[in-house]
């Protein structure tokens, strides 16, 4: 798998050799170019196997024994199991592992929750919040009213820096705005969110709680982040970013809302679930729950810290001072005013350093251009990367951005890129095969 040349897909895909040849193509990309979005991470071959498996082949509209389709005895058996995974690993008391994605489980959630017109109190997207916590782009936005909290403005203070959520802001909102539900969770946001706060101020208020942990699952899987299991009203989470399974959703809630959030997943939102997925989802659960992936949870916050400490030192502005989680939120105005989030994630892709440009707090450019750059740790931890290798790719980042009108540095960032990459290969066991 470490060249197109050597692709399993030219025999897997033998009669379709253009679909071959693309597959080839992006797993040389992800092996031989750094993976540093922070929403992505590299799968196991075991999810690989569950999720490329004869079950996409299955309808099975409803839910373990009580299904609209015949002949889902199987699949009964594989959806209660990664039911079960979930509820253990997470300590819930009921799982919907339905959603086809993060934004599909919440909009379960404020479907099952809320009447059209209500009002939700969430992230702003230029804050950090996500594209379903009401930003004008998505039809949550046209169905429930939103109201928006941020982070508080930076300081000088190196102690206090600033840019962390505003929980006076969140309190006072609630009480003036009344939200039916209060929403925590962020995309863009390099700190641990606690949730009892978030508990605290909807309970002052009469509001629901929801908890999107897209991001942290993983981290709170892995016991490095404090749990929202059992504080929130309902948790979602994607099963694909620090969680490092199959691309997809999932909802968590209490019994009393077990029924409710299911009907609202199915036949609400969704149609026939997607039981490869959710059989793939229950072997990353398993996998979640191991001692193995505790410690690589510690390391995606170690490296994350050192890939941050390097981008500082670098010159780059840390967006709330530093990290707590996967994720570096760069303000590149620092190491160059005259740098877009845009251009930099340009020159980054032609020195093989795949991330994503982002708004920063209040940024002065539109978000597609922006000020600021997001980078994440969890998918080159996967493949073994440590915190020594972190400080090489945040030194290789400050020369490519430094030198970006020089082709012949940035080929020289992408060969060292090759190389790093060349030691650390995602899939070793697939090469050859
Ligand atoms: N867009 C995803 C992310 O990158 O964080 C969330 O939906």
């Amino acid at each position: 798998m470490s060249s197109p040349s050597a692709s399993p897909f030219d025999r897997w895909l033998a009669d379709d050799p253009e679909v071959a040849r693309l597959l080839g193509e992006e797993a040389a990309r992800q092996s031989t170019t750094l993976q540093l979005i922070a929403s992505e991470n590299f799968t196991s071959t075991a999810v690989l196997a569950a999720s490329g498996s004869v079950l996409t082949n299955k309808y099975a509209e409803g839910y373990p024994g009580r299904r609209y389709y015949g002949g889902n005895q199987v699949i009964d058996e594989v959806e209660d199991l990664a039911r079960r995974r979930a509820c253990g690993l997470f300590g819930a008391e009921h799982a919907n592992v339905q959603p086809h994605a993060g934004a599909n489980a919440n909009l379960a959630v404020y479907q099952a929750l809320l009447d059209p017109g209500d009002t939700i109190l969430a992230m702003r997207l230029d804050h950090g919040g996500h594209l379903t916590h009401g930003s004008p782009a998505s039809i949550t936005s046209s169905i429930w009213r939103f109201v928006s909290y941020g982070v508080s403005p930076p300081t000088d203070d190196p102690d206090k820096p600033g840019e962390i959520i505003d929980f006076d802001q969140v309190a006072d909102l609630a009480r003036r705005e009344r939200p039916k539900l209060i929403v925590a969770g962020s995309t863009a946001y390099a700190r641990i969110i606690d949730p009892m706060p978030f508990r605290e101020i909807a309970d002052s208020v009469g509001a629901r709680f929801l908890f999107d942990a897209a991001h942290p699952a993983g981290l709170i899987a892995g016991g490095v982040h404090p749990s929202p299991v059992g504080v929130a009203d309902v948790v979602t989470l994607t099963t694909h970013k620090t969680l490092r399974g199959p691309r997809g959703g999932a909802i968590l809630t209490g019994a009393d809302l077990a029924r409710v959030i299911d009907g609202a997943v199915f036949p609400g939102l969704q149609g026939g679930p997607l039981e490869h997925v959710v059989a793939a989802k229950a072997v990353a659960f398993a996998e979640a729950s191991t001692p193995r992936f505790r410690r690589y949870a510690e390391q995606v916050v170690a490296n994350a810290g050192a890939l941050g400490d390097a981008l500082a030192a670098e010159g780059f502005r840390l967006v709330s001072g530093g990290t707590e989680n996967h994720q570096v939120l760069l303000d590149l105005r620092t190491f160059d005013d005259e740098l877009t989030g845009k251009v930099a994630q340009e020159v980054l892709d032609l020195a093989g350093i795949t991330c994503n440009r982002n708004t920063i707090p209040d940024d002065p450019r539109p978000p597609f251009v922006t000020s600021g750059l997001r980078l994440g740790s969890a998918a080159e931890t996967t493949a073994g990367m440590g915190t020594d290798q972190m400080r090489l790719v945040g030194g290789l980042i400050g020369r490519a951005l430094r030198r970006r009108g020089d082709a012949g540095a940035l080929d020289r960032v992408r060969s060292e890129v090759g190389e790093l990459c060349g030691a650390f290969p995602p899939y070793p066991e697939l090469a050859g095969t």
